[in-house]
């Protein structure tokens, strides 16, 4: 395995993505909010190659390790069907269930059995081994359009908005994707904008700490002149990014999601551009219900990037297939933990090998 992953990283890969256009994904509300992510400062992409490089095997460990459960349960499903049957119509039919019971979705599924079925004729595939290649490969194809890492353009401060349902990580997130951005050379500051529970800004304190950064937090203010003091904080001390936490809310919650259109003008009344990135966190263990609330989100803010949390604790890690199809939408990171570290960058190939042996 290692002999293919080396295969995977190298510079060449690096300098191709760079060269992607910007244009690649279909929604247009999504594709129109990314020259200005993609307009990325030399410096932070001059110095990613490296770090992948020297931490490129914990990474794909981790990430292997996060996909654990949806791996496993794949593999049996697909051990069992190979046992029993040869490569025929019953064999397609019976692989697009598995394939549904991993969330895959109806869209990426139907692509993957015709593409596999394809290949499997093209090249004569008998056997097991052969045929889990090419739906890995056609996997990690139909999942490269989404693959886009969070760039840090030079706006000073960057601003992030991260919303999403209630207890879908956006919290844990912010901790870890603050030490994330620590090691990509910026300082950050944080808000505390979900100003409905104590509980969640003595959460998001503690992460705070642990980082070592200041968190902006009103006891009772409203979420908007929250971040408002928390951005002038940043312009004042040169901070290079602020990430702003929301409560949690549902897309039918229709005073909430007017709430959140709010903070987003307020927070662009205070800074020009911002906010630069509105991160939604889905929870993986949703399925895919996760698209019904990306489509509900992105209406309501134009949702510029995603993070999938909870990888880790469920066997549905084809979502990401699902959404590439549905409503492709640059994923940002994916959460595979609730430690500090377990926040990766999502990579289609990587992903690919993670859920498929
Ligand atoms: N296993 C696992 N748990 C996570 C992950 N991300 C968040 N959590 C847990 O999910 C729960 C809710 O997280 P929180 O950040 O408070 O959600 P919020 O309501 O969206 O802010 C907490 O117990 C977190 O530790 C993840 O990637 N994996
Ligand atoms: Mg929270």
């Amino acid at each position: 395995m290692f002999e293919f992953l080396k295969k995977l990283i190298p510079k060449s890969k690096i300098a191709k993505k760079k060269a992607r256009p910007t244009t690649a994904l279909k929604k247009p509300k999504v594709s129109a909010a990314k020259p200005k992510v993609s307009a990325a400062k030399p410096k932070v992409s001059a110095a990613k190659p490296k770090k992948e490089k020297k931490g490129f095997f914990s990474f794909t460990e981790k990430i292997k390790k996060g996909l654990t459960k949806t791996r496993e349960s794949l593999s049996s499903q697909l051990t069992d069907l190979f046992h029993n049957k040869k490569i025929d119509e019953v064999f397609f039919e019976e692989l697009e269930t598995i394939l549904l019971t991993a969330d895959v979705g109806f869209k990426a599924t139907e692509m993957l059995i015709q593409q596999v079925k394809m290949k499997v004729k093209e090249n004569n595939i008998k056997d097991e081994l052969k045929l889990k290649v090419i739906l890995k490969n056609c996997l990690s194809e139909i999942l490269t359009p989404i693959e886009y890492p969070l760039k840090i353009n030079g706006t000073s401060p960057f601003v992030i908005m991260v919303v999403g349902v209630n207890g879908t990580g956006k919290t844990t997130t912010i901790g870890k994707l603050t030490k994330f951005l620590h090691g990509e050379g910026k300082t950050v500051l944080i808000a505390a904008g979900d100003t409905y529970r104590a509980a969640a800004t003595e959460q998001l304190t503690v992460w705070g700490e642990r980082n070592n950064v200041t968190v902006i937090s009103h006891a009772t203010a409203d979420p908007s002149s929250v971040i408002f003091d928390a951005i002038n904080s940043a312009k004042a001390k040169n901070i290079d990014v602020v990430i702003a936490d929301t409560a949690g809310r549902l897309p039918t919650q229709k005073n909430l999601i007017d709430e959140i259109t709010k903070i987003k003008r307020v927070i662009s009344k205070c800074h020009a551009g911002a906010p630069h990135e509105i991160l939604l966190v889905l929870d993986a263990n949703t399925g895919q219900n996760a698209i019904t609330q990306l489509k509900a989100f992105n209406e309501a803010l134009n949702i510029t990037g995603l993070i999938m949390t909870k990888l880790d604790g469920t066997a549905k890690g084809g979502v990401l297939a699902a959404i590439a199809k549905e409503f492709p939408t640059p994923v940002r990171f994916i959460g595979v933990g609730e430690g500090i570290d377990d926040l990766k960058e999502f990579k289609a190939k990587e992903y690919a090998e993670g859920m498929i042996e």
